[in-house]
């Protein structure tokens, strides 16, 4: 019998992970990648030190409680936690991680994607070409909004919050924020405070969610929110589906308040408002903000980094409880 420790992985990982995984633990991988329902993933952790979710895992209180004596460890392979309930992980006395900041930069560059795909019709224009519909050049024809020198509103300036105002700079955009605390004028760069959601919405002509899901960013975007916003508004979604109101979007990118919307989350992924599918003011994508090799790649040596610290009595870097 090996004496290395044992780790429930409960989705396949890229291969370079996967290797690591098997070289340095006896791994339980999931080579199917099927989502396991939570009785199954309570069976297979059975004897396990410590496993390695994705988001894909709702491991809510009455999971955490009925999880083997044997788990030490949670080190998720994510940078959002709201499939983890911290306080009763904490209760238990499980340790919990995540991965920040190695998918900044990809989740940054899928928001910059919505953004100018939403604003320039992209799904439109694909659409068009795919099924053969494209008749002829015209003066007015499939016209979009300019990027270039707008207002960019952001919700939350953390990591990926701050890399999307670098990136829109690019575009010349004058970027104003929303985030609990001002950030030092050395990260502000320029950019303009709010010290509320409120105040900030007047002034984006783009806006784009970096916040996490909390029961306090709940529906952060909703009807009354939206109506603040100046009419023609574009509003992108790399963060979660939970921010938004769904019903609250898909009526005021309906009735034109809004141009467009971008979005990479949902609520209750990959069942998602059947609303979203039959506009064509939306550009939609399937959750892949961090899905680069080299991003995914890092995301799981980083899970591992704080797993053999955990392992081996040692503080992990990014320890949540
Ligand atoms: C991941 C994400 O693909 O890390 C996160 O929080 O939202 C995604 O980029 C997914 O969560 C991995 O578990």
């Amino acid at each position: 019998m090996s004496d290395k420790p044992v780790v429930l992985v409960t989705r396949k990982l890229p291969a370079a992970v996967e290797e690591r995984l098997q070289r340095d633990y006896d791994a339980r991988l999931n080579g199917s990648d099927r989502i396991y329902r939570s009785d199954e993933l309570i069976e297979l952790a059975k004897g396990a030190d410590a496993i390695v979710p994705c988001h894909t895992e709702k491991l809510n209180a009455d999971v955490i409680a009925r999880l083997p004596d044997s788990i030490r460890a949670i080190t998720s392979f994510s940078v959002g936690f709201d499939h983890i309930d911290l306080p009763a992980a904490k209760a238990r006395g499980i340790i919990v991680t995540n991965t920040p900041e190695v998918l900044s930069d990809a989740t940054a560059e899928i928001a910059m994607l919505l953004l100018l795909g939403a604003a320039r019709r992209a799904y439109e224009g694909e659409q068009q070409i795919r099924s053969d519909s494209w008749s002829d050049w015209s003066a007015t024809y499939q016209l979009g909004l300019q990027v270039s020198g707008k207002r960019l509103g952001i919700v939350g300036m953390g990591r990926v919050g701050q890399i999307m105002a670098r990136r829109a700079r690019g575009f010349d955009m004058q970027i104003h924020y929303y985030n609990r605390s001002r950030l030092p004028p050395d990260l502000e760069l320029g950019a303009r405070y709010h010290n509320a959601v409120e105040s900030l919405l007047p002034h984006c002509d783009f806006l784009s969610i970096h916040c996490p899901a909390t029961p306090e960013t709940r529906h952060l975007l909703n009807a009354e929110r939206i109506a603040l916003l100046p009419d023609d508004a574009v509003v992108v979604n790399t963060a979660r589906g939970a921010v938004v109101d769904d019903d609250a979007l898909i009526a005021a990118l309906r009735s034109g308040k809004l141009f467009a919307a971008g979005l990479d989350v949902f609520n209750d992924e990959p069942r998602i408002h059947p609303g979203y599918r039959e506009l064509k003011n939306t550009f939609l994508l399937p959750h892949i903000g961090s899905a680069t090799r080299e991003t995914r790649d890092a995301m799981g040596f980083r899970a591992l980094d704080n797993l053999d610290a955990i392992m081996a009595g040692r503080e992990p870097r990014d320890r949540l409880v």
